[in-house]
């Protein structure tokens, strides 16, 4: 394996100074900032086990990127700044690929920020107007041109059943510790059919979505403080509006951190949530078919539940998925979510009159 370096090297061939650091805090690919005399870039390294489909994801993410730039275009806004754009290496290929590691760069937006906790509900508010736009600015972008890079990705059934494999296989030796948690998940276990059932019988309509909208998946504007566009695109597919706006919500309607070790300062903020949903609807409302609008109220606890449970799926099987950077990491992480579930549930019957205060 060439060090991240090298690799940056190759897709520069006549920089003689090129520095990279990493960025970022995703829990899959690595990624740091490449700077060199031209300006400045994004480096990633794909994490090919969880990615296997490369092809298809850089395809996915080009007709995307394509289909955004577009209609930045004719809003008059800045294409360069409206969505990423992705930059081929010196021979042409959407990717390096170096006996099996895959690198591929994007121009590195200038002048931007992400935020890891939305520390108030103006941020937020906008945020929910950034994945609004993702979704009403693909809601013509036809969604069978895009290929399921990975398969069932938010499919809650059989990330369910991933989920009783791992109980039973028992790799990491850690299952008695965690008998509190497999019972939360399995006493939820009917739950997790609630919109597989509609996709399967059509009534849900699947819709190109970006399917990781985790907060610090928003690039704000430093200028304007506004957002600048959505980035790490690698997961957009087929799927459902209720995985963008249920796994937003997780992530964002909350002052805690998604690996925060005390439980107390979990909690699920209900003018958060306001502040999303009113931003989300305000670009998307009017494409809603009314089976959507039924589940939506749904989304954030199906979401959040299946993000514990692959949490608590990876610390049984011995923290192979996400990266970890402590003891019992993935743990940590999989109790925020089933806390943020709990009250998610007991807060139900608010969301339901939110979401038709914004309709
Ligand atoms: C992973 O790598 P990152 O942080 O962008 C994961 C998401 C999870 C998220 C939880 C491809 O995203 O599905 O929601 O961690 N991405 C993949 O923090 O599995
Ligand atoms: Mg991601």
């Amino acid at each position: 394996m060439i060090d991240i370096l090298t690799a940056a090297q190759l897709f520069f061939p006549n920089e003689k100074d090129i520095k990279c650091e990493p960025l970022g805090n995703g829990h899959i690919n690595s990624t740091f900032l490449v700077t060199t005399s031209r300006g400045k870039y994004v480096i990633q390294k794909i994490n090919t086990s969880i990615f296997k489909d490369v092809n298809g994801l850089m395809s996915n993410v080009q007709a995307v990127t394509h289909h955004i730039r577009k209609k930045a275009r004719a809003e008059g806004c800045d294409p360069e700044r409206a969505t990423l754009h992705f930059m081929p290496t010196p021979n042409g290929d959407r990717y390096l690929n170096l006996n099996g590691d895959v690198y591929r760069i994007y121009v590195y937006v200038d002048n931007a920020y992400t935020i890891e906790k939305m520390e108030n509900e103006e941020d937020f508010y906008w945020a929910g107007v950034a994945f609004g736009k993702f979704a009403n600015d693909l809601s013509d972008f036809d969604a069978s041109k895009l290929s399921e890079t990975i398969a069932n990705f938010h499919n809650t059934v059989s990330r369910y059943n991933d989920f009783e494999k791992a109980v039973e296989a028992n790799i990491s030796g850690r299952r008695d510790e965690v008998t509190d948690e497999i019972e939360f998940v399995r006493a939820r276990k009917s739950f997790t059919s609630l919109f597989v059932d509609r996709l399967n019988d059509g009534s849900l309509p699947v819709r190109v979505t970006h399917n990781d909208t985790k907060i610090n998946n928003v690039l704000f504007d430093e200028a304007s403080n506004r957002p600048s566009t959505v980035i790490d695109l690698d997961t957009v597919m087929p799927g459902s509006y209720l995985y963008d706006f249920g796994d937003a919500i997780r992530s964002g309607a909350t002052h805690a951190a998604e690996d925060e070790k005390n439980l107390d300062l979990v909690d699920f903020d209900l003018g958060l949530y306001e502040a999303f949903t009113k931003g989300y609807l305000s670009q998307c409302k009017d494409s809603l078919t009314e089976v959507e609008i039924e589940l939506l109220p749904y989304a954030s606890i199906m979401l959040t539940l299946e993000c514990g449970m692959r949490f608590l799926g990876d610390h049984l099987n011995g923290d192979v998925y996400f990266r970890i950077h402590r003891e019992g990491h993935n743990l940590d992480r999989c109790r925020t979510q089933f806390k943020l579930v709990s009250e998610m549930e007991n807060k139900i019957e608010e969301m339901k009159k939110i979401i038709e205060k914004y309709l």
